[in-house]
Formats: C-alpha cells, structure tokens, sequence
C-alpha cells in the first residue's frame, strides 16, 4: 500500500498553504523582528514604513484586542515585544501590504529603540543565577548515594549537545479569512490546530466557536510546528480582526530560521556506578536544558528526558534532576524524539566512557544491562522489554563480531582511514507523558454512493497518516482505498485535538476511526443481516466491496446496501471518541505508568574517518525496530530511513551557533548543513523484530515517527571509536561531531 499522496506529490499537485487560492482583498504581512537578543523597548519608529508604497498599515502590541499573550503553559510569551526584547528575531511589529515583497521591504524601514541588557546564552549561567522556567524535575528510584558507596567502579563527567534546526521544506506561516459576524478562518501549517484556534481565540478576544482552523497538510513539521505555527496564525488574524481583510503570511526561510526555536541544547553531568561484573548499580544525572527566552514546550521535553534518561537499560539506583533554564534564545520546543534523544546521548556517553577506562567494548556493558520484563523504569512503569530480543535478533542477522572484525582488520592495514562500529539500542515510551492530551476524534460519513469520507485530529506532514487512516477505514470497509477520502483536520469537524506528535497520531486517530467504522458498520450489518438470511449479524462480513457470509461471498453488494440502508433512515454518519486505557502519572510522586508500550530497537552504525581531512562517511545503519505488525511496511521504512537520517545529521554535522550576544550566525541554508544524498549511509537495513506480544497500537502496528531517530546517535560512537582506532585520545562527549572536532581530536597536539 504505497502512500496516498504519492502521485500528486510527485506531480506537483498537492495543496500546501501557499497553493490556498487567494481570495480577493488579500493582505501580505511580514514581521519586523528585534535586531538585538535583549533589552527594554524604548519606542518603534514605524513612519517610514508606513509611506512606503503599499503599505496598508503596520501592527503593534498596543493594537491588539486581546491579550498579547501566547504561552500556553506558561504565560510569558508576548505576540509582539511591547516593553522588552528577550531574544533576536522576537516580532515586534507587523507589516500589512498589498503584495508580499513590498510588505518585506517596508519591514525593514521600521526601527526600535531598545536599551541593550546583557544576554544569557548559556544555560548553565541561567541556572547558577536562578533562572528557571518552572522548578527543577527529578526522578529517583532506589538511593544513589548508598549505592556508590558499594560500586566496583565509579566515572563522572559531563556532556554537551547542540540544538538541530527543524528544516522543514515548508516555513511556518498561516492565512486568516475573516467570516460572517466577525469570526475568522485559519489556514495554518500546524501540527496543532487546537493550539492554534485557543492561541488566536487568546490574541482576538474571540470565542472558539468563532475560529476556524483547517489543515490540509505540512511539509513537514517533526515538533517545529506543534506550539510554533501560533504566532504566525494570531498575527494574521489579528490583523484579520483589525482590517477586515484576509492576510496571508508565509515566511522566507531566513526569517524562519531567526525567528523560531528548535531542539533543545542540553549540558549534562553524569555519574555512573559499575559493580564487578559490568552490571550498572547506580545513575546519576543532571540535565541544564537551554529553553530559550520562554517557556514554549520546554517543561514536557524536560520531562521526556527524564523519562529516558536510562533509555534500554535496567539500573536500580537512578537519581536525575532536570533544570529548565531561561536564556536569550528564541523559545527551543519539540523536535522529533522531544528530549527523549538528549537523555539517552546522556547515558551513552556515561558507558562508552566507563567502558574506554576498563578497556571493555561499550556493546558488553550496553549487552549486560539491556532491560527485562518487569524491570522497573525510574518512573515506576513495569517494563515489557523486547530490548534482548530485538538485540538479538539484530546480531543474528548482522553478526555484531563479525562487523567489529571487518573494521579491525581494516583499520590495521589502513593508515589514514580508520572505520568505527557502535551499537545504539533504543526504548522510546508512546503517549503523550501528559496523560489527558491522549484523547482523539475520528468522524466517519458513508454517502449513499458508497464513498466514505474521514476526518480526523491527526495532521498530514509527510508521515502518512492520511495513508494509515484510510486503511483503517477501507479495512473496516472492506473497501479499496481508492474509496476513502481522509478530508483536511478542520476544528470544526474535530474539536479539541491533541497535537499530531508523540508519535501517536496514528494510534489514537486510527482508533477513533476505527471505533467510528465499527459502529456504522453495525448498523448496515443489522440491515444485511435480512437482506442476506444471515442467522445472525456475528456471521457477516465486509470484503472486496461485498457482504460476506460466514466467510463466503452474497451477491450484496456495499453500495447496493448502503442505499438500503439510508432508505431504512438507518445514520450512515458517526463521530467516535478514544482515549487510551490505563495509563496515569503523578507528578508528585514522579511515578506511574504513563506509557500505552514502549518501541525497542537495536542498531548498529559502521562509520569510515578520514583521518587526514577529519571528514566521515556513514557506511551503514543497521536496525531491528519493533513496528509491532506494520500496517504500511512503505511508510514505516520511510519513517525509520527519514529519522535515521535526521538523528545522524543531529549528532554530526548540524551545528547551530549564536554568537555571545545571541545572534544567529548560522542562518541560512548557506552556513547551516544538513544531510543531503551524499552523506546518508550507503546502506540502511531493516529487520523487523518478530514478536507475538499484543499492544495497544492501531491494528497492533505500533507507532514509528520518532523513535527511529535516536539510532542516529550511534553515528557519534562510531566516529568516536573510529578516532580512537587512529590515535589515543579521548573525545570530548560534545555534539554535533563535525569534522573539524573530529579533526581536532585527530592532531590533539597541533
Ligand atoms: N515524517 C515526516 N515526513 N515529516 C514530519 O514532519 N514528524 C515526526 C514524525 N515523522 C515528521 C515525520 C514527528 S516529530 C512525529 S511526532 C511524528 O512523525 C508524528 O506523526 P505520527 O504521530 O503520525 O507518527
Ligand atoms: N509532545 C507533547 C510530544 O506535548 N508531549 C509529549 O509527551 C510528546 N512526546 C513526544 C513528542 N511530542
Ligand atoms: Mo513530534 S516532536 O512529537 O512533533
């Protein structure tokens, strides 16, 4: 089953929200953004803008009806800087113009007077200073302190990652129409259509019922678009609200690049504890996350750190602490793995390090601590581990020893190339950690020519929930795909959606959907059941477009009964509900169960450095990945090669640098690398893992979006070892590896 939109993305067809047809009177906004990362707004000087030719006006925070205020968990983010600037690239005015590239170029003639104030870049020195969004988190299970009292060997040390920009194709941005008695029509890029409608609600002063959000689809979105599609949908609303005009904004990637948050940095100390036998006793950890100038998303990333700050191992003493640390950088927020990625590069640090001082591989200290069924997570959560299975599985089809031999043997005739092989397991929770947002909607129409029609909560973005959720329908069905329509996520079909993230867009619409499906389905089986002498409605079926009895095919077709069906005035529409069974988390205890399954995986990343030039080749990814039973082996292997790739990028090459005053110097496409086809693994392979377990997933097929990314990690290893196979040296736990580190670490003493 290939992906639904395949042809028409190929053709170019596929509506993005700048493909919307504009409606007549439409007015182009552009931001004007603080040029310094801190400071008191003294006055903006708009003047010269607004003489400029095309201007219709220009929007400050003392024009809006509403409250200039868009934190939704912590209200300190203001739509517009009104007395003080927090980061470079915060919006301070809006630009309206009747076409786009005049309303660019008025912004720039507008200027602020702002009292500079030094920044924090820092997250460490906002710490030391007090600086936190919310208290610090802690999770503890067992007692550290007596522990490494008793521990065989002890290391400490610290870590240091880099942030990774989203780099969706598609920038933010959003178009607002203004409707019948006042209320007003987004169009938005958003993950989060929900966040949206109460952000602009929030700004306007309107009711939700008067906001209309609909999303066709992002180009991609991997957490960049699940809190920060808002400002741009309120500040084209507003202005929606004050011109009685529709206003369209869609940003130039540089604009997008200053003026949004992306992943978290993080700096880390670790201490790990080993008994004789390599078994890990005791874990501890501190975490500084660098948030960024507002609390944005902040405080639940810093939560999902935690929650794997052991990623796939069992240790029975943990005490971790997570500070949220206010700097002057644009707000960070979700980016694929949320947090997840920066609490296992913690501990993946800590065993190659203890491993690097006993003269062991990291594989046998991974090997021996991998979790069991039963072992308990620092959160109380009981675990149901496939983390020896799919390590297994992987080294039965990959041989392990056998991979480390071949670069061995290599790096003993090679002089300059040297190869490096690391082992990434991997064990990613699936909820959201916020137990009431796993809730989702699914409406089901079956029209009297027998097509149906679905819309749910969960936003296209590339990842083919569109495809997922018409499956599930055309199962139900018994229809052909070709049947099925999966409509645009509208808050007015669907109210009150949980962003599409955690990974479990797919789950928890696909369960609605499902359940919708059932129900209708029910009630034509009551019909068939008289049209077809079935004994009973438990003997029927729905395949190949047919009413199946005891398993064998009638001549009742499904359009024929879905006709009779509405001329019976039988509701051939249903609107279904899901929330997932079982799961809790108190906060004041930091213990529960707040995870519907894990996914496990192991992979094994193979790296070649050149060890004259300091560059890397990423020769291959390796993986067994826990898809439970795939639903759609197309979009899943895409899902998995697409994270593998972005979480390699993360740990090599991405490298996003403000200076000390807070400004972006990688800006661009120009200054900024990302992965391209050249420095993807010429080789990734996928096993399955086989297992019988049930789970909680739609159709069993369990959720694949981001766990995949964090076998990205090993690629960091890898080029670790490989360094250490040319020279005796110890690199620094500080990502992302670029070349020029690795080059650094190559020649310690030039
Ligand atoms: N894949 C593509 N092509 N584009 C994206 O933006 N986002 C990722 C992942 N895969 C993304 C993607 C992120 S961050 C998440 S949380 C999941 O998809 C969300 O979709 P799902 O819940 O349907 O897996
Ligand atoms: N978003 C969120 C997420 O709000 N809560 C989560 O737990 C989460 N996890 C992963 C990605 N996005
Ligand atoms: Mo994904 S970070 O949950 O949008």
């Amino acid at each position: 089953m290939k992906n639904i939109d395949s042809h028409s993305h190929v053709r170019g067809e596929s509506i993005y929200l700048d493909d919307i047809p504009l409606v007549q009177g439409t007015l182009f906004a552009c931001v004007f953004d603080s040029p310094i990362a801190h400071g008191k707004l003294k006055s903006i000087d708009t003047a010269e803008a607004e003489r400029y030719e095309g201007v219709f006006c220009i929007i400050t925070a003392k024009d809006l009806v509403g409250e200039n205020q868009i934190g939704g968990i912590v209200p300190d983010e203001p739509l517009l800087a009104d007395t003080d600037v927090h980061f470079q690239g915060m919006p301070i005015a809006i630009v309206l113009a009747t076409c786009e590239e005049m309303a660019r170029k008025a912004s720039k003639k507008i200027t602020a007077e702002i009292e500079p104030i030094e920044p924090i870049t820092d997250p460490r020195v906002a710490a030391a200073k007090g600086d936190l969004i919310v208290p610090p988190k802690k999770f503890k299970l067992g007692d550290t302190e007596d522990a490494f009292k008793n521990c065989e060997h002890v290391f400490a040390g610290s870590t240091e990652q880099n942030g990774q920009e989203h780099l969706y194709i598609e920038t933010q941005g959003a178009y607002a129409v203004p409707m019948e008695g006042g209320g007003i029509r987004v169009y938005s890029s958003t993950q989060g259509p929900t966040a949206v409608q109460r952000a602009v609600c929030r700004v306007t002063g309107l009711a939700m019922h008067q906001v209309e959000v609909d999303v066709q689809r992002l180009g991609g979105g991997f957490g960049g678009k699940e809190d920060q599609a808002n400002p741009w949908a309120c500040m084209v609303a507003v202005a929606t609200q004050l011109t009685k005009r529709p206003v369209k904004y869609a940003l130039h990637r540089m604009e997008d690049m200053r003026m949004t948050g992306k992943r978290h940095p993080y700096s880390s100390d670790y201490k790990i504890g080993l008994d004789a036998d390599l078994k890990i006793v005791a874990y501890e950890a501190s975490f500084y996350q660098n948030a960024g100038a507002s609390c944005d998303l902040s405080p639940p990333v810093l939560e999902r750190t935690l929650f794997h700050c052991t990623n796939s191992y069992f240790v029975p003493n943990v005490t971790a602490t997570a500070y949220c640390c206010r700097t002057n950088l644009p707000p960070n927020t979700a980016f694929r793995g949320f947090g997840g990625p920066q609490g296992m590069f913690v501990i993946e640090s800590a065993i190659a390090h203890a491993a690097e001082k006993l003269g062991v591989p990291a594989s046998e200290i991974q090997r021996k601590n991998l979790l069991t069924d039963g072992d308990e997570f620092p959160y109380g959560q009981k675990a149901e581990s496939d983390a020896i299975t799919s390590w297994t599985q992987a080294d039965a089809q990959y041989r392990f020893a056998n991979l480390q031999k071949e670069a061995d043997e290599f790096n003993v005739s090679s002089k300059y190339l040297k190869k490096g092989v690391a082992l990434m397991p991997v064990c990613f929770g699936i909820s959201f950690t916020k137990t009431p947002m796993n809730q989702a909607r699914s409406l089901v129409h079956v029209y009297t020519d027998g097509s149906v029609a679905v819309s749910t909560g969960a936003v296209e973005m590339g990842q083919g929930v569109n495809t997922k959720m018409a499956q599930v329908a055309a199962k139900m069905f018994g229809q052909p795909i070709e049947n099925v329509k999966v409509h645009t996520t509208n808050t007015l079909r669907i109210a009150n959606t949980s962003p599409t993230a955690a990974s479990a867009a797919a789950d928890l619409n696909g369960k609605a959907t499902q359940i919708a499906c059932e129900t209708i389905r029910d009630r034509l089986f009551e019909i068939a059941k008289d049209l077809v002498e079935a004994a009973s409605v438990e003997d029927l079926s729905l395949e190949n477009g047919f009413v199946y009895r005891n398993g064998e095919k009638t001549g009742l077709a499904w359009q024929t009964l879905v006709m009779e069906a509405h001329l019976q005035r039988v509701n051939l529409s249903e609107h279904s509900h899901y929330a997932t069974a079982g799961i809790h988390f108190d906060w004041s205890t930091a213990k529960g169960h707040p995870f519907a399954y894990h996914v496990y995986g192991t992979a094994i990343v193979g790296v070649t450095v050149d060890c004259l030039r300091g560059r890397y080749e990423v020769d291959y990814v390796k993986c067994c990945h826990d898809f439970g039973t795939s639903m759609n082996t197309a979009v899943d292997n895409g899902q998995i090669e697409g994270g593998i790739v972005q979480g390699l990028g993360w740990v090599t090459m991405e490298e996003v640098v403000y200076d000390a005053d807070g400004n972006l110097r990688s800006n661009a496409l120009s200054t900024y690398k990302v992965p391209d086809i050249y420095s993807v693994p010429k080789e990734i392979a996928i096993l399955p893992l086989e297992t019988t377990r049930e789970n909680l997933a739609i159709f069993n097929s369990k959720a694949v979006g981001e766990p995949p990314l964090m076998y990205g990690i090993g690629a960091y290893f890898a080029i670790r070892n490989a360094v250490r196979a040319f020279t005796d040296c110890s690199p620094a736990f500080d990502l992302p590896f670029t070349p020029e580190k690795v080059l650094k670490n190559l020649y310690p003493d030039d």
